[in-house]
């Protein structure tokens, strides 16, 4: 066996280049890697088509790790062209000294894991063998051309280019017969870039794209040396968002824009470049069909007004999938090509191409000759690449065994089965649609941290576990099919575009910040979902999320969300109003207010006398309003057939225990004796609150039975029960998500104000909980107050209590407030409308 070394690098790309950076010159470890290519580049290595160019400005789309590199580049174009991207990584593996850690023309043919030695073998095609503890994978998503499903190609007696692997000299077209074979990112690429250049250039077209201008142009002096100034602040921007770009973020829901609203925002946009009509424009263009169409149908006119003849512009025009449902393609005179008169369009969805044949391309309805026969059918993503490097994990696990379904993994850097092996920008990890030098970056700093860790511990096996593979997958797959994604057919998103590949999501959905928060959460909690030398560490909250619930964190910290406890008095009210924003909108109905005590009073259109919901408003004691509840109550009114009475309570820190309690009390007082008048039953009240709220209520419920005023039930939606519990979820969420354990404490402590803790603030500490009115507990399984709810549930049970406990998982604190965005709220909402129908049905049969 030849050399043993601390790692094997695969792969000499964007990814390739700063690994072997990281942990050669920065974690001091020992690093061989290989390449199959004659040099550095990865995908601008290969990729010479003419018109190559990047899609994210080139400012974006280029490391950030290195203030030098960043100062002293500059690009010339606003998105640089293939031959200045391939020379910036040579510049860039020069700077770093990196080329001499690669073998060069060099494929790795077969890695073995050696479960005894903890380590892999690594055999190469040149008949070479090394050992290494660790290897990392950077052979990229879409390196592996797809095999083109029609026969022929070897009896073509033209010249035959696949666009991924184009030569190195040269191709001159000039005065040739040439057919381009598909349409995608690539195709469209240099079907434009050709047109011009070739005698005759037919284009076979399955399927039309949705492809928007470039915008490209010189970068000028002045603006490269305003990019080289400004860039500290460029990647900040970019590393909040989505996709990891400082683009502007959308302008809210198409669907309540007017059409001429809606036209202006696209026009503002559509030739700006980049992603920009996609995150720039809207926010639910990407998941909802209704709102997307209204961009698709902007796009398919710009297309009609740029291509003359009605007929070829009915063919450039997708209809059969969503916009930004496969890849968007970006353009600049694509469309303008057609009306050359030597440039034709075929549709080869009606009439498929069969075979080549030594003189051209033959479809079913036709024969076509050619000098020139380019292909640019794209990709076998993401798995392709990685089954090429013969992967034999544990036990001899094989992937393509593993992955026999579609692909599985850890955040896209670990696969279950094959410890120590690391995938810089794997199957299911962001890189999709995220910025790939930054999301690249990101992977390699988490790996490198994990190596760091390995070493450090003496670990001998790093490894992400079965059941965390399965919790991202979910994560994953949910948060794809709230998009429109998968309404797409045929994409390399769902790997459609191969014949046979399983449909799955290939990638994470959920955003740039998202992933990023997750990332840092699983290593900050020692890597949960890895197991270190088979000793699992637990799968971190964000991994278990649901996925709405993950897609509004996501969008949150896009929007630069600052941790809840890091606000002030006046942001925290702030951040608690805005919380309307996230919900349904609520029925319309009769509303009385009442002055003293302050109170609103929702009355459904329903023959009475009406069963009565008391609602308190949650806010931590410290924010929140009857605004807040408004659209809440009148769902609640609606769905229960029930009279709702939202009730004020003063806030802390103006007002301190026992002012909340006291007023939520007096509301209960007052609606027992004056309820009647407006047509509620004061013998079927039930009292309900949402977190600080839900502690009101309990406590309301407790001096209700002392004072003797009839309860038909009690609701309480996550309720914090006694600030000095001491439980795991407490320990678990301290961090949240979303709600913490350090806004927790300042919202107890401003309530308090320094009183002491009675059963009138933690109602878990009553002398007796017997004779309460039946509950109805609803628990989060993500939330840290989780635990003293359902303890406070058991308690209320062992003393008699009829008590119903509902945990949802998944969730976290405040989602109640957020329905618009979490469909799973309406969960909560049939949970709390079954437990009313019988307080309903156990008062009736009472009386
Ligand atoms: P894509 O986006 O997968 O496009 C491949 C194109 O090739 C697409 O138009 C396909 O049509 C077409 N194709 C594939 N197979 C056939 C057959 N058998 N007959 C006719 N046409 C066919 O790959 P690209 O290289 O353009 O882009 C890949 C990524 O690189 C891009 O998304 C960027 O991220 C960079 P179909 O749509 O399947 O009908």
């Amino acid at each position: 066996m030849g050399s043993h070394y601390d790692v094997v690098v695969v792969g000499a790309g964007f990814a390739g280049l700063y690994a072997v950076h990281k942990m050669r010159d920065e974690l001091g470890l020992d690093v061989q890697a290989f390449e199959a290519a004659g040099g550095v580049g990865g995908t601008w290595w290969w990729n010479r088509y003419p018109g190559a160019r990047c899609d994210f400005e080139s400012i974006h789309y280029s490391y950030s790790f290195s203030e030098e590199i960043q100062r002293e580049w500059e690009w010339s174009e606003r998105f640089a062209g293939q031959p200045e991207i391939l020379a910036y990584l040579e510049w860039v593996a020069d700077k770093l000294d990196v080329r001499r850690a690669f073998r060069f023309n060099t494929r790795v043919t077969s890695t073995t894991w050696d479960d005894k030695a903890a380590r892999w073998i690594i055999c190469t095609d040149d008949g070479a063998t090394c050992t290494a503890r660790f290897v990392v994978s950077c052979v990229g998503g879409l390196s592996v051309a797809k095999e083109p499903e029609f026969p022929g190609s070897e009896t073509f007696r033209g010249e035959l280019y696949r666009t991924s692997s184009w030569p190195h000299e040269p191709v001159d077209l000039t005065g040739k017969r040439v057919a381009v074979i598909g349409t995608g990112s690539t195709g469209i690429q240099v079907i434009q870039e050709i047109a011009n250049e070739a005698a005759e250039l037919t284009v076979f077209q399955r399927t039309p794209n949705f492809a928007a201008p470039l915008g490209n142009e010189p970068v000028d002096l002045a603006q490269r040396r305003w990019n080289a100034e400004h860039h500290a602040e460029l990647r900040a921007g970019s590393r909040q968002h989505m996709i990891g770009v400082p683009y502007d973020p959308p302008s809210g829901p198409a669907l309540a824009a007017t059409p001429d609203e809606r036209r202006r925002i696209f026009d503002k946009y559509w030739d700006r470049g980049g992603f920009r009509l996609l995150v720039s424009t809207f926010s639910d263009v990407i998941f909802n069909q209704q709102a997307n169409e209204t961009i698709a149908e902007y796009i398919r006119e710009r297309i009609r007004e740029r291509v003359k003849d009605p007929a070829t512009a009915a063919l450039l025009c997708p209809t059969d999938h969503p916009y930004a449902s496969k890849r968007p393609p970006f353009e600049t005179g694509y469309y303008e090509a057609y009306n050359l008169p030597h440039v034709h369009l075929v549709d080869v969805r009606s009439a498929p191409i069969e075979a080549i044949t030594p003189t051209g391309v033959r479809t079913s309805s036709k024969s076509y000759e050619f000098d020139v026969i380019i292909l640019a059918t794209g990709f076998d993503v993401f798995t392709r690449p990685l089954l090429n490097l013969g992967l034999r994990g544990r036990d001899g696990l094989k992937l393509e065994d593993r992955w026999a379904n579609g692909p599985t993994s850890y955040l896209g850097v670990q696969i279950a089965g094959f410890p120590n092996l690391f995938v810089i920008n794997g199957p299911k990890s962001a890189v999709a649609l995220y910025n790939v030098p930054l999301a690249t970056e990101d992977n390699v700093n988490f790996v490198a941290a994990a190596l760091a860790r390995a070493i450090a511990d003496k670990t001998a096996t790093f490894e992400a576990t079965y059941e965390a593979e399965e919790a991202w997958g979910r994560l994953c797959e949910g948060i794809l099919n709230l998009t429109v994604i998968p309404h797409s057919k045929g994409s390399w998103y769902m790997g459609e575009n191969i014949p046979g590949k399983a449909r799955a999501a290939y990638f994470f959905s959920g955003g740039a910040p998202l992933y990023r928060a997750i990332c840092a959460e699983i290593a900050h909690v020692g890597y949960g979902g890895f197991a270190l030398d088979r000793v699992s560490a637990p799968i971190p909250p964000m991994v278990r999320l649901d996925p709405a619930a993950a897609l509004l964190l996501g969008s949150m910290l896009a929007r630069g969300m600052k941790p809840l406890d890091e606000l002030n008095l006046d942001e925290v009210r702030a951040v608690a109003e805005s919380l309307r924003e996230l919900q349904l909108p609520g029925p319309a109905m009769r509303v009385e207010t009442v002055e003293a005590p302050r109170a609103r009073i929702y009355i459904p259109d329903r023959a009475g006398p009406l069963p009565v919901i008391v609602f308190y408003h949650g806010g931590g004691w410290i924010s929140g309003s009857l605004d807040l509840a408004d659209a809440p109550c009148r769902r609640l009114a609606d769905e229960n057939g029930a009279m709702v009475v939202s009730a004020h309570y003063r806030l802390a820190p103006e007002h301190s225990f026992p002012a909340a309690t006291d007023d939520t009390f007096a509301a209960l007082s007052w609606v027992w004796k004056h309820v009647s008048a407006y047509g509620g039953d004061p013998g079927r009240i039930v009292v309900m609150g949402e977190s600080a709220g839900a502690n009101l209520a309990a406590v309301a419920a407790i001096r209700a039975r002392d004072a003797g005023i009839p309860l038909a039930g009690q609701v309480l939606i996550y309720p914090p029960i006694d600030p000095e519990a001491s439980t795991a979820s407490r320990t678990e969420f301290a961090d949240g998500p979303f709600f913490t354990r350090a806004i927790g404490e300042k919202m107890w402590g401003a309530y308090l104000g320094g009183a002491e803790l009675t059963e009138l603030a933690a109602p878990s500490r009553a002398s007796s909980l017997a004779g309460l009115a039946p509950a109805l507990v609803l628990t989060l399984e993500l939330d840290m107050s989780r635990d003293e709810a359902e303890d406070y549930a058991g308690a209320l049970a062992s003393a008699g209590v009829p008590v119903r406990l509902h945990r949802f998982d998944g969730l976290f604190h405040g989602v109640f407030n957020m329905s618009a965005f979490i469909p799973r709220v309406r969960e909560m909402y049939a949970s709390i409308g079954e437990f009313v129908a019988t307080c309903k049905e156990q008062i009736t049969e009472a009386a």
